[in-house]
């Protein structure tokens, strides 16, 4: 007999974000190892970098439950500024959206340091209408954030993005656990 449910057998996971904002130092603490480089110059990473991270057991069914592979995309960094050319803006911007179609869950990551520009709540907005796919934003280099500035990044973030923000340290580890569950919910539901 020929089963015509749908069947996804893969899962993937996109970070999406500025320039420097530590998307591939994410990616290395979520693997726990050196997979993607990490630099302090903006644009280290040029090409998507995927890896297969491991297997997902879901669906309703416990007796028969989906097998999914999960893989992680750690995209170029999106440079906001007049700094470089637009091409290479527009180069990357492209790539992100087409890796945006085959994503089940977008990690939007916030550099801490810097904070939500307003070029980033447009785009996050857009992913979310136009791919209505989950989005789980992270505020990344929160080591380096005293509590006034957490609660007002909180705040602010929570606000104009209408989403729930997670507080990540790729130094401390500092919430890595708490990414790493919420995107295992996602991808369950
Ligand atoms: N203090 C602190 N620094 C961090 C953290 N995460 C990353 N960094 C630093 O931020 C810089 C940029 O990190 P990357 O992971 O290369 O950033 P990226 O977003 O991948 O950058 P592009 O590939 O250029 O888009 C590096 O110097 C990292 O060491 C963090 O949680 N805390
Ligand atoms: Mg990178």
């Amino acid at each position: 007999m020929i089963d015509n449910t749908p069947h996804k057998e893969e899962f993937k996971i996109v970070l999406v974000g500025p320039e420097n904002s530590g998307k591939s130092a994410l990616l290395n603490a979520i693997f726990g190892r050196y997979i993607s480089n990490v630099s302090e110059v903006g644009g280290t990473t040029k090409r998507p970098v995927k890896k297969f991270w491991g297997k997902l057991k879901y669906g309703k069914s416990k007796k028969e439950p989906k097998i999914a592979n999960i893989s992680f995309v750690d995209l170029g960094g999106l440079y906001v500024g007049e700094k470089k050319s637009p091409i290479m803006v527009g180069k990357i911007l492209e790539e992100t959206y087409k890796e945006m179609e085959k994503a089940d869950v977008i990690i939007h990551v916030v550099d801490g340091e810097k904070g939500l520009s307003k070029s980033f709540e447009k785009l996050h907005h857009l992913l979310k209408y136009r791919y209505q796919k989950p989005i789980i934003v992270v505020i990344n280099k929160c080591d380096l954030l005293d509590n006034d500035k957490r609660d007002y990044l909180k705040n602010h973030i929570e606000d104009r993005l209408e989403n729930k923000v997670i507080f990540t340290s790729t130094i401390t580890y500092e919430g890595i656990t708490n990414l790493i569950d919420t995107i295992i919910k996602f991808l369950k539901k």
